[in-house]
């Protein structure tokens, strides 16, 4: 009798974790009432502490510096580019308007992406795969197969470099899914592009780099965040940072994401059409440390569903990335991080749960710590 109830219990149990690794939409879909212990953090990780609202909920949000791009290429330039190294400096986050990408091609980006989450679970199961090499890959929470505690949410994943093989893997449906997807990529590169080129004159470092950024990988991750029950138990993604140079991300006009400053989580408020841009792990290490990849993470709410279009681009994956010679000085700033690639970052983030900044912090020379052999770029 006794085994029998331990075997039933058991295979409740394997049924759970079945669930929960088809999706929080799907969760959501069997009208739970209530969040799962499976998604539940521990009291000190959660947004809200002993019932007391935590910064955000207090209204307390971050106006981050927002920059005018149009004016990269006018007579204020230099007044930009100030404004920029200030922004990479002080917060690590940054808006930007005026950028240039059509409006329409960033509503229908939000717009086909959020038809892509309302499809019936057995068209976006097709795309569910735990290989993080996959050129496309639909799943749930944060890094799935470690987490302990999941996250509430739901991605796509899609490979952008070299868009003609990563193509033909992306959805066929919604059908419009891969002309919208590729006209909002092309408008992000190019967009980094730019950005890469005057954050590099920020730095007086050699542009001579910029070149092989143009076959740099790119990878875009759409998030959506279902309506949570219990907001204040979980999170949508955990305290992280990003591992490439540079994130640009699209988010629709639901608060969530969060970063921290000073000691504080604060609300980054949703721009219209803005675009928020951040510095990831990689120009970290280029810059030697002057510009810093900042931890963030998301918020669920009660009210609304989100979604949000992160792309994250860095140099061609192959390629290795170290300080640039141009920021180290052996007598006053030190080589402060050993060399890296994105095939280590890959095998990291497989084997265990990488969340706050942990990959980077793996990176960083503290004295007596040895310089392996390769060279920085
Ligand atoms: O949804 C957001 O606002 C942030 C997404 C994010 O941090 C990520 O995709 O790494």
């Amino acid at each position: 009798m006794a085994m029998d109830l331990e075997a039933e219990g058991e295979k409740k149990e394997e049924a759970a974790e079945r669930q929960y690794m088809e999706g929080v939409k799907q969760l959501c879909e069997s009208g739970i009432k209530k969040v799962p212990n499976k998604y539940i953090l521990p009291a000190s990780e959660r947004p809200r502490v002993n019932g007391r609202r935590d910064t955000a909920a207090q209204n307390l949000s971050l106006k981050l510096p927002v920059i005018d791009l149009s004016l990269l290429h006018s007579k204020d330039h230099a007044s930009v580019i100030q404004s920029l190294e200030k922004a990479c400096e002080e917060y690590g986050f940054f808006q930007i308007v005026n950028h240039g990408i059509p409006i329409e091609v960033i509503r229908d980006m939000v717009g086909v992406v959020r038809r892509f989450f309302e499809l019936p679970f057995e068209e976006r199961s097709k795309y569910m795969s735990s290989d993080i090499r996959n050129p496309v890959r639909y799943g749930t929470s944060f890094n799935q197969m470690n987490d302990k505690v999941f996250s509430w949410r739901d991605f796509l994943k899609l490979s952008c470099h070299p868009i003609s093989s990563a193509l033909p893997f992306w959805p066929s449906s919604p059908a419009d899914l891969r002309d919208k997807a590729l006209l909002y990529v092309k408008e992000m590169k190019s967009l980094f592009m730019d950005l890469m080129e005057a954050i590099l004159e920020t730095l007086g470092v050699n542009r001579g780099v910029l070149e092989e950024f143009r076959t740099g990988s790119h990878i875009l991750v759409a998030n959506c965040y279902p309506v949570c029950p219990e907001p204040g138990l979980t999170l949508g993604m955990p305290p992280h940072s990003d591992y490439g140079f540079l994130t640009l991300l699209l988010q629709d006009d639901v608060e969530g994401l969060q970063i921290q400053h000073g000691d504080e989580w604060v609300t980054v408020e949703p721009v219209p059409d803005s675009l928020v841009v951040n510095i990831g792990d990689h120009f970290e290490i280029f810059s030697n440390g002057r510009y810093k990849s900042v931890l963030h993470r998301v918020l669920v709410n009660p009210a609304k569903l989100r979604i949000s279009v992160a792309s994250l681009h860095s140099l061609p994956i192959e390629r290795v990335v170290g300080p640039s010679p141009d920021l180290v000085d052996d007598d006053d700033n030190p080589r402060r991080y050993m060399d890296t690639d994105f095939a280590s970052f890959l095998d990291y983030i497989a084997s265990c749960e990488s969340k706050h900044k942990n990959f980077l912090e793996s990176r960083r020379l503290t004295p007596g710590k040895a310089l392996p052999d390769s060279q920085p770029i």
